[in-house]
């Protein structure tokens, strides 16, 4: 297996590699460089059509590319320690904490990386409203997450999953392209802690 990725801080390929971490698995890693535009290239365009990374290129030539598909993929490989879950309601459980983590705070970070930071203005046409409009509403995410997170160690409950290692990936993202955890956000401060702790 050969997995198609990128260095930190980008948040997908970091992704991968901290769920690896956590499974206590190594894959094999080839790095391409976003600034250059590599995931562009004809030969990554070829094995993943929408030209981002991670994917993974399995052993007979067959891909998988969507952070949480590969990492879904690998879990059913490699069931222990379970980090989806165990049965129908921790999986859906964790799904939901997934889609959460991803459309309501993944989303807007991801619009005010394009539209409001000046490291991507050469890459794409910024609309500076938008970037605004995304910083206010990834703010205000960060502060839901923090309020869900006083009453529990992880998203979803006691346990640790998938769904913590995407929220840290953002949040860290979050943090090098600015937007900070509050100082008073304690609760997702300890969480970040906690599973920080986790996958060092
Ligand atoms: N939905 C994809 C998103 C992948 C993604 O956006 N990767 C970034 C690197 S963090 C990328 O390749 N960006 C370049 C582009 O979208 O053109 C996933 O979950 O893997």
């Amino acid at each position: 297996m050969l997995l198609w990725s990128a260095p930190d801080p980008a948040p997908n390929p970091r992704r991968v590699r901290l769920f690896l971490k956590a499974k206590g698995l190594t894959i094999e890693e080839k790095m391409v460089s976003l600034m250059a535009r590599e995931h562009k290239s004809d030969e990554v365009v070829a094995l993943n059509p929408r030209g981002q990374v991670p994917f993974l290129e399995l052993d007979d030539g067959r891909v998988i590319a969507e952070t949480i598909s590969i990492c879904r993929y690998l879990d059913d490989l490699h069931p222990e320690p379970p980090l989806i879950g165990r049965d129908p309601f921790e999986r859906a459980e964790t799904d939901m904490w997934i889609r959460r983590v991803e459309t309501a705070l993944g989303t807007p970070v991801g619009l005010f990386w394009q539209h409001g930071h000046p490291l991507t203005a050469r890459l794409v046409q910024q609309i500076p409203a938008m970037g605004e409009a995304a910083k206010a509403q990834a703010l205000a995410m960060i502060g839901w997450f923090d309020g869900q997170l006083s009453s529990r160690p992880y998203l979803a409950g006691e346990r640790f999953t998938l769904a913590d290692i995407a929220l840290l990936s953002i949040v860290d993202f979050g943090g090098w392209i600015g937007l900070a955890m509050p100082d008073d956000a304690a609760a997702l401060k300890g969480w970040h802690a906690r599973v920080t702790a986790l996958v060092s």
